[in-house]
């Protein structure tokens, strides 16, 4: 089966933070569960590059709009490749290959009649790059979201005619309830577009630093739709001499935060018909990372910086932290002082010291080789579906639940520690049977507890695998690997801070 995951592609007028980090993560942690599971992937990340505010910052900085997106690029590439993302492409939509694919894409809607010429008129964000329609004005003709001053535009434009795609768009999600997730986004979605849907502007006169219009280059490309499209476009240009369109199109799951819901729910399936392309097929709308109670954000100036947390905790630790603590689809609160408090109880002592002190059990006790012994049948029933489980989880972008469950076994191993008590069964040559079936037990449960956790914890499940003797990532059950392995003691996988 082929699985293609996206995250926003993010302004390339911004500095990354943990904000953005969380979408790719996320992205990441379902991809690389689904190449476990042998299935065909793509994920996507990247940078979007056009747009007012991007020329506006370069222009206060006496640079070019491209010097500035080359800069903003570099920073959002670190940032991925330090989270540890394995996306399969970064696309920037200053592309050559975006630019020439949303112009076929775009002249397709126009010649599908979906395309008109107007005069614009109303209220325009710049730093939302949003039209706002009456309910979104707030006091003094102010943004809600900015609280800043909302600028009147008149010109003439490209409309699209997104008001025909109100009823398409209803029967689109009330056949399809999954397509949004959570389901009160969807119902958000569906109100929004039951409200009424009014056509857009499809270009900009004013502006320059975007995707001309084929048929009249003096316009560019309304940043939005150029935007959207790059879920698309990229599967053209990804590969060189390849198109993976067919292979990955329409895009199994698009991951996002609430703050875009409208565009993603609304104009991207529109538009995506009025090409008559496939519409994606799931998209999960997560929450904020807030900072005490506020979301975190650039213009807030409240934002932990990835690179500061990842020198501190280390990449698996922030990937760990983040899906632990707040509930994948809703907001919460994330603080230094949490990371430490799960860093130390969970990361260092469930895990780490689990495999630290199982490791040295073997070592000492079977002098390094994997006992080989019947599953103990206490074990066997905690571990049993679990594969099932996380994977019908992860399925449906349930990432942390999916955590959940996997944690509920790394806490159950401990308990099973505790009870058996492998240092006392060591002192009585007739407990040895026993004390092979535990320590096979507690290697087994490591193994496949580690191979399920390689997702949200990709350093250092390799490391612990390696010293399990385990070479391969694929998920397997509990007792489906015999004995008889030799394994190394480790360093702390997750050293006090
Ligand atoms: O909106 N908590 O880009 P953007 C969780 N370019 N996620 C957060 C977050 C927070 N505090 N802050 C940001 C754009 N994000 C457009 C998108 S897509 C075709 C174009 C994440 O740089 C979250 O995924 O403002 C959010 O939707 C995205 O960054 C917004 O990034």
């Amino acid at each position: 089966m082929s699985y293609y995951v996206t995250t926003p592609i993010y302004y390339g007028n911004g500095e990354p933070h943990l904000g953005h980090a969380y979408s790719t993560m996320a992205a990441d942690i379902l991809a690389r569960h689904m190449r476990q599971r042998g299935e065909d992937v793509f994920m996507l990340t990247g940078t979007d590059e056009h747009g007012e505010p991007i020329a506006q910052a370069a222009e206060r900085e006496g640079i070019t709009p491209q010097e500035l997106v080359d800069r903003s690029a570099r920073q959002f590439r670190d940032m991925v490749e330090k989270v540890d993302s394995t996306h399969d492409f970064f696309i920037r939509t200053t592309d050559r290959g975006h630019i020439d694919r949303v112009q076929e894409v775009v002249n397709r809607v126009r010649e599908n009649g979906y395309v008109y010429q107007g005069t614009y008129e109303g209220w325009y964000c710049p730093r939302c790059a949003d039209f706002k329609s009456e309910n979104e004005i707030g006091p003094g003709d102010t943004c809600l979201i900015h609280e800043t001053l909302l600028q009147r535009e008149e010109e003439e434009n490209w409309f699209f005619k997104l008001s025909a795609f109100q009823k398409p768009l209803e029967k689109l999600y009330e056949e399809n309830p999954g397509m949004i997730e959570p389901d009160f986004r969807r119902n958000e979605a569906l109100a929004f577009i039951r409200s009424g849907l009014r056509d857009v502007s499809l270009s900009r006169a004013k502006l320059s630093w975007g995707v001309p219009l084929p048929w009249d280059p003096e316009q560019v490309m309304y940043v939005w739709f150029d935007a959207l499209l790059n879920y698309f476009t990229a599967l053209s240009y990804a590969r060189e001499g390849e198109d993976l369109t067919e292979r990955f199109w329409p895009a199994s799951w698009h991951i996002l935060a609430k703050d875009i819901l409208k565009f993603h729910a609304v104009y991207w399936p529109a538009f995506l018909l009025a090409a008559g392309l496939e519409p994606p097929r799931r998209m999960f709308i997560h929450g904020y990372l807030l900072m005490g109670e506020k979301k975190m954000s650039k213009s807030l100036g409240n934002v932990l910086d990835p690179f500061e947390v990842i020198e501190r905790f280390g990449a698996d630790a922030l990937r760990y932290y983040c899906f632990r603590e707040v509930s994948f689809g809703q907001d919460g609160s994330i603080s230094t002082a949490g990371f430490e408090a799960r860093y130390e109880t969970e990361l260092a002592n469930d895990f780490g010291n689990l495999a630290s002190r199982t490791l040295a059990m073997v070592g000492q006790y079977r002098d390094g080789v994997v006992p080989s012994a019947e599953p103990d049948p206490l074990l066997t029933a905690d571990f049993d579906g679990i594969v099932q489980r996380v994977s019908a989880l992860l399925d449906q972008a349930q990432i942390g639940q999916a955590l959940e469950e996997i944690w509920v076994l790394v806490r159950r191993l401990n308990r099973y520690v505790e009870e058996c008590q492998p240092w006392v069964l060591a002192k009585s040559e007739g407990d040895a049977l026993r004390l092979d079936q535990v320590l096979y037990g507690l290697i087994e449960g490591l193994r496949v507890v580690s191979i399920l956790l390689h997702p949200y914890l990709p350093n250092s499940t390799a490391t612990l695998l390696e010293a399990l003797g385990e070479p391969s990532l694929d998920l397997s059950d509990f007792g489906s690997r015999p004995g008889g392995q030799s394994v190394e003691r480790i360093e702390p996988l997750f050293p006090k801070l």
